[in-house]
């Protein structure tokens, strides 16, 4: 039986295969949830065509470019509602530990797996994941785009200029993509033999992880709550949206990022739920373009430039004046240490990045001023884009994301923006400062409510 659960357009073949009888497996990789998610509805659509059992893999590796204690407990915790609301839909979810190029295909060999599925993530790390596999397996092997409403394949096929240039494109296939996501079924096949459940505890216990970067309490991972998060944003703060979602003194914006960036989330179902907000269009709209044009921006810069996290993915316009620039005096440079614990002589950098230490998430306006002045007090911008993404990746819970490669580079080398008038340091990238951010929110405000959160202990 043929049954179209996924639109073909969405995903890729990444390896034609041998056609053999077998069970069929999803490995999830990025988009971590069970409802929404089209590279599920995909290996199902597969399983229930050729009458086989489905079962999903995660493939635990212990050093996900800098992870720390604080992004992997929130991870994990979510992964063990995934094992369970899987069991009630007769889909058991087996935990592997290592490299997936040695784990994934033992696994395949062992089970007489007979159709592999797995998500996109335009990350360098997770295409060689996917390479290495692919050579050492020759079952069927298909790739979905289950982050992106519009696939990214299909939205551009080239690295877009800007968003103005994305834009057109994205909108004009909203109306293909942007539709309600099937309903993933009760498998009707159970796996062919017993399996032990995963020991959770021996799993948080012999993880080998930085664990001196704490867990931050007042983050709930998982689905159920993702959707709350995202109940209380349009029922409180939607509203606010346009008018104040660049003003970090109001904590306006949706606290999506780290439930998007470890797919606990499925974008497409936030923009449907978005989209019949009618309170206020203004803010609807701007909400839209940030989740779904900036996201989808991201991953089609580090899809289409490989140099998506160094110097040379800048424009060549970017990397020429900052070239210029580079034997201009610092006014200040500081150690490591110093930056990462706040001790700067600039208040409203150190209470964004104190922000960060203390909630795991900085805010959005502030990530933008945070980085530029990364890039004022360090030697060169090869050391800024790489000081400011270990800070970001080291404590933000949604760190390791396009859209952190693309934000930094955006905000040190110009990606997606334009050239500006020349200064010192900057050339003609775009600068910020102190009195630009005071004419745009009470900076004195902010940098008091991280003190009252500093004293408060959290
Ligand atoms: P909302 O305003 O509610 O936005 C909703 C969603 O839209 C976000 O979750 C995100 O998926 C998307 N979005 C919003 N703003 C942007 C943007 N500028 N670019 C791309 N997508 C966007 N985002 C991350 O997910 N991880 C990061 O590590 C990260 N690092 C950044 C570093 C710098 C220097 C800069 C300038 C931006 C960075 N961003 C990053 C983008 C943006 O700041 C965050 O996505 C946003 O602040 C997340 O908060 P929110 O979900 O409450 O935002
Ligand atoms: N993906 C995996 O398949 N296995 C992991 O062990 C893993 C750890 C991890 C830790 C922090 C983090 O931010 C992401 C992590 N991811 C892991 C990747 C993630 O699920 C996404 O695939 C990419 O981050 C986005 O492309």
């Amino acid at each position: 039986m043929n049954l179209e659960l996924v639109d073909s357009r969405r995903y890729r073949v990444i390896k034609d295969g041998r056609k053999i009888a077998g069970p069929v497996v999803y490995w999830m990789q990025r988009d971590q949830r069970v409802h929404y998610n089209h590279a599920l509805l995909f290996a199902q659509q597969k399983a229930l065509e050729t009458g086989q059992p489905l079962a999903v893999l995660f493939c635990l590796t212990p050093d996900y470019l800098g992870a720390t204690w604080r992004q992997y407990a929130f991870m994990l915790r979510s992964l063990e509602m995934v094992e369970k609301e899987l069991a009630s839909l007769r889909i058991p979810f087996f935990l592997l530990s290592g490299q997936p190029k040695t784990a994934i295909p033992a696994f395949l060999r062992m089970n007489n797996i007979a159709f592999l599925v797995t998500d996109f993530s335009p990350l360098r790390l997770n295409l060689q994941w996917i390479k290495n596999v692919s050579k050492k397996s020759d079952i069927p092997f298909y790739e979905v785009d289950a982050h992106n409403i519009v696939p990214v394949w299909e939205a551009s096929n080239k690295q877009e200029y800007a968003a103005y240039t994305l834009r057109p494109k994205i909108i004009r296939k909203l109306g293909e993509f942007l539709t309600p996501i099937p309903k993933l079924k009760k498998h009707p096949l159970a796996w062919k033999h017993n399996y032990p459940a995963t020991d959770w505890s021996g799993v948080y216990r012999n993880l080998k992880v930085d664990r001196s970067v704490t867990v931050i309490k007042t983050w709930t991972p998982g689905e159920k709550a993702a959707l709350k998060v995202m109940k209380v944003f349009f029922e409180k703060r939607l509203g606010d949206y346009y008018e104040k979602r660049n003003n970090p003194v109001f904590d306006i914006p949706s606290d999506l990022s780290p439930y998007l960036h470890f797919g606990q989330i499925a974008a497409q179902q936030v923009a449907l739920e978005a989209q019949r907000f009618d309170k206020n269009l203004k803010s609807q709209e701007s909400f839209l373009e940030e989740l779904v044009v900036r996201r989808e921006l991201a991953d089609n810069f580090c899809f289409y430039n490989d140099r998506y996290d160094s110097f040379d993915g800048f424009p060549r316009w970017a990397q020429k004046t900052l070239r210029e620039h580079s034997h201009d005096p610092r006014e200040y440079l500081y150690p490591m240490e110093q930056l990462e614990t706040g001790r700067t002589h600039d208040p409203l950098w150190n209470a964004a990045q104190k922000q960060m230490l203390l909630t795991g998430k900085m805010h959005g306006y502030l990530r933008m001023y945070w980085a530029k002045k990364i890039l004022a007090w360090s030697l060169s911008p090869e050391d800024a884009f790489q000081t400011a993404l270990y800070l970001n990746d080291r404590y933000e819970l949604d760190g390791r994301d396009p859209n952190g490669y693309t934000g930094i580079a955006w905000s040190l080398g110009g990606v997606h923006d334009r050239p500006w008038f020349d200064r010192p340091v900057f050339g003609q990238v775009r600068y910020m400062s102190y009195e630009g951010c005071q004419r745009k929110f009470p900076v004195k405000a902010y940098i008091e409510k991280i003190e009252r959160l500093e004293k408060s202990g959290l």
